[in-house]
């Protein structure tokens, strides 16, 4: 249990390396929890998930008018350390390599001074960046509070896909709390390499998510950041996806087909547990608890489809559903007992 509270703080992590969850936040979501009423009086673009996902722009459409490729020219050392950066921003993880070739080529550096803003809020998207180094606070205006200070990336990131994903005006404020250095790429570069992939597949995982309870506390900006992390994985009937005992490397949610949960106890009896369908999720016991596997999952059936949250995103993106995550997990305790009879027969779960 210790141990847990003790992680926790890292679970507090918003999104990517926004690495405060301040009261004003958490107020706009207990709000769109409690109160979904006072929806319209605050900015759409992070409180109703349906207005973001809502068509402003169908990619399929998207003119693909010059095939000339931009390449801004870097030294060697500027290039290792853009591809450094780039490694783990999650809307990229679709790509192939060679639209990340492209991609590497297409973007400049930005050197920041301590008090630079880089976007405001309401204006027009024209460039999506990607953190070299450097603090960058994050600052929301709704029709109630002026500016306030809602988070911050430290060192590591990306900011400002909202507005050239969904052609909607800036979402927030990102004003530089030290000197530092950006990548930036132009809107033309990111819709014509970046936007179709992400757009889709954010379309896809949104429709899983949302009829995933667990997940209902999170906000549609962090709904969409999950979105981005998941990893799409296919099996045929009887392939083994979980092997009992093993290391937790992430956790999965099923978006078609069946999986089977069996535990084998410690007198070799196996048991299954539960058979798991679309919008249920499993594996995330290893995750939270820091043991290995605690049962083994199988696919049955022909066409098993999967989404993969690898466990760096999962610490990153699922904090504020840990409570829910935990609560679930007692269950399985309890369930334990019924399941073998005793408790005598099974190491602890926790
Ligand atoms: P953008 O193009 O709208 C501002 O330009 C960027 O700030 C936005 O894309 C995101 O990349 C980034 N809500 C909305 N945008 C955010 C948020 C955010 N944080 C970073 N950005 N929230 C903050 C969560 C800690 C929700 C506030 C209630
Ligand atoms: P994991 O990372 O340990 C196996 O890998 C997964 O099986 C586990 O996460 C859970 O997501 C899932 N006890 C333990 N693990 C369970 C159980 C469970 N059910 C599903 N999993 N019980 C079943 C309760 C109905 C407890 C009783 C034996």
């Amino acid at each position: 249990m210790m141990k847990f509270f003790k992680k926790k703080k890292n679970y507090e992590l918003a999104i990517g390396n926004v690495s405060e969850r301040p009261a004003q936040y958490n107020a706009v979501r207990s709000s769109i929890l409690e109160n979904p009423q006072k929806e319209d009086k605050l900015p759409s673009s992070f409180i109703r998930r349906k207005s973001v996902f809502a068509e402003h722009y169908d990619p399929e459409e998207d003119e693909d008018d010059d095939n000339d490729k931009v390449v801004y020219p870097k030294s060697d050392e500027q290039r290792k350390q853009l591809a450094e950066a780039v490694k783990n921003i999650l809307l990229f993880r679709s790509l192939d390599q060679e639209q990340v070739q492209e991609l590497l080529d297409a973007m400049f550096e930005r050197k920041v001074k301590t008090g630079d803003i880089i976007i405001h809020q309401g204006d027009d998207g024209d460039y999506f960046y990607v953190i070299q180094s450097g603090t960058y606070n994050i600052y929301v205006s709704t029709d109630q509070e002026n500016e306030t200070f809602v988070g911050k990336y430290e060192n590591s990131g990306s900011f400002g896909e909202l507005a050239l994903m969904y052609n909607q005006p800036r979402a927030a404020t990102i004003k530089a709390a030290s000197e530092g250095s950006l990548w930036a790429m132009s809107r033309q570069v990111f819709r014509k390499i970046v936007l179709k992939g992400a757009f889709k597949k954010r379309k896809e995982y949104e429709t899983l998510l949302e009829g995933v309870p667990m997940l209902q506390s999170l906000n549609s900006f962090e709904i969409m950041n999950l979105c981005d992390a998941l990893m799409p994985k296919s099996y045929k009937d009887g392939d083994i996806i979980i092997k009992q005992g093993e290391e937790g490397d992430g956790m999965y949610f099923v978006e078609n087909g069946t999986v089977r949960i069996v535990m084998t106890n410690e007198s070799g009896e196996e048991k299954e547990l539960l058979k798991l369908s679309k919008g249920q999720y499993f594996g995330e016991l290893a995750l939270v608890t820091h043991k290995p596997r605690a049962a083994s999952a199988y696919a049955v059936g022909k066409n098993v489809k999967l989404a993969f949250l690898d466990v760096l995103a999962f610490e990153r993106l699922l904090g504020p559903c840990m409570n829910i995550m935990k609560r679930n997990i007692e269950e399985y305790d309890e369930q334990l007992i019924k399941i073998f009879g005793s408790k005598a027969n099974i190491s602890d779960l926790r």
